[in-house]
């Protein structure tokens, strides 16, 4: 039987300040994501795009917080937990593409419930793991990470009705060079494994990704890949609101997706923060899909 994907978009951009990006999931259709994975032997259903409200002129702060669009992004997180709660229920393999990472706070909740112990590779150059007292932004979308944990604004952290998505020692962070005092605190007193572009430099990609399966390998019971563009150098992926130089290779993505397809424990995936506006001829999206690619059992040969 053909394996099978399920497709959404979630094109929020009001997780960050730069407008654009919920045109991510448009421009990785356009690069040719059902076509290439159908090429894989997989039954690909896209359902679209989850709706987005537009918020109002006055709705970027609210009343004692300083998240910003915390209604438009709390409600928006609710329908994207539901929409994927609907795919993991029917054994679907789960598949997003945003939008800004705060979709990442819906993604995991709608699917987290479906395991004991769900592990998350956060592929970023951040650590999203924020707080609206840690964030020097008030931007949500470098919170998805520490809201999973349970950590954060109540209105968040209780999506889909319940709070612990995910567990300190289930998490594996990859790429990170650009993280937050507070960001470092937080990873420390949890004991959150992190893989810096240092590590990434001296130890090589297929270490680092050997080490991080063989750490969630026997603790987890599915594993969910939330690969923001930016973890990619930018002159490999520009098309990012917040880009970091010093970054992880298009050729290291590629090997660090093929790793994961070898290990066989990935179980939904989503990838975030192409925003076309600031790209280059579409071209993150087609990184984007070429590393979907490679995630789903392309080979080279
Ligand atoms: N850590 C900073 C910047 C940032 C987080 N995520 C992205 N940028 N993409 C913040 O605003 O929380
Ligand atoms: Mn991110
Ligand atoms: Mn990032």
């Amino acid at each position: 039987m053909k394996k099978h994907i399920t497709i959404i978009g979630a094109p929020m951009d009001l997780g960050q300040s730069r407008r654009g990006v919920d045109m991510g999931p448009s421009a990785i259709r356009y690069a040719g994501v059902v076509e290439r994975l159908e090429m894989l032997d997989y039954e690909i259903q896209d359902k679209g795009d989850i709706q987005i409200g537009r918020p109002g002129k006055d709705e970027e702060t609210s009343a004692g917080s300083n998240l910003k669009y915390l209604q438009a992004v709390s409600n928006a997180s609710q329908k994207l937990a539901e929409a994927v709660d609907e795919v993991v229920k029917k054994g679907s393999f789960p598949l997003v593409f945003g939008g800004d990472h705060s979709i990442a706070i819906g993604t995991l909740a709608g699917i987290s419930k479906h395991y004991q112990n769900l592990g998350v590779i956060w592929y970023d150059a951040h650590g999203d793991l924020n707080t609206g007292e840690t964030s020097p932004s008030g931007n949500i979308h470098g919170m998805p990470l520490a809201v999973s944990l349970g950590i954060g604004h109540p209105d968040l952290i209780t999506i889909a009705g319940y709070t612990e998505k995910i567990k300190p020692e289930n998490i594996v962070i990859i790429g990170a060079r650009s993280l937050d005092d507070g960001e470092k605190i937080l990873i420390r007193e949890k004991g959150i494994k992190v893989y810096t572009m240092h590590e990434i430099d001296r130890l090589g990609m297929t270490k680092v990704m050997e080490d991080a399966i063989a750490y969630l390998k026997n603790k987890t019971d599915g594993v969910h890949l939330s690969l923001d563009l930016d973890g990619l150098d930018p002159s490999d992926a520009p098309g990012v609101g917040t880009p970091v130089l010093g970054g992880i290779s298009y050729r290291e993505s590629h090997l660090a997706m093929e790793i994961l397809e070898e290990s066989k424990m990935i179980t939904s995936a989503e990838f975030v923060e192409v925003n076309p506006i600031l790209d280059e001829k579409n071209k993150t999206a087609e990184v984007a899909v070429a590393l979907m690619g490679s995630l789903f059992g392309e080979k080279l040969l």
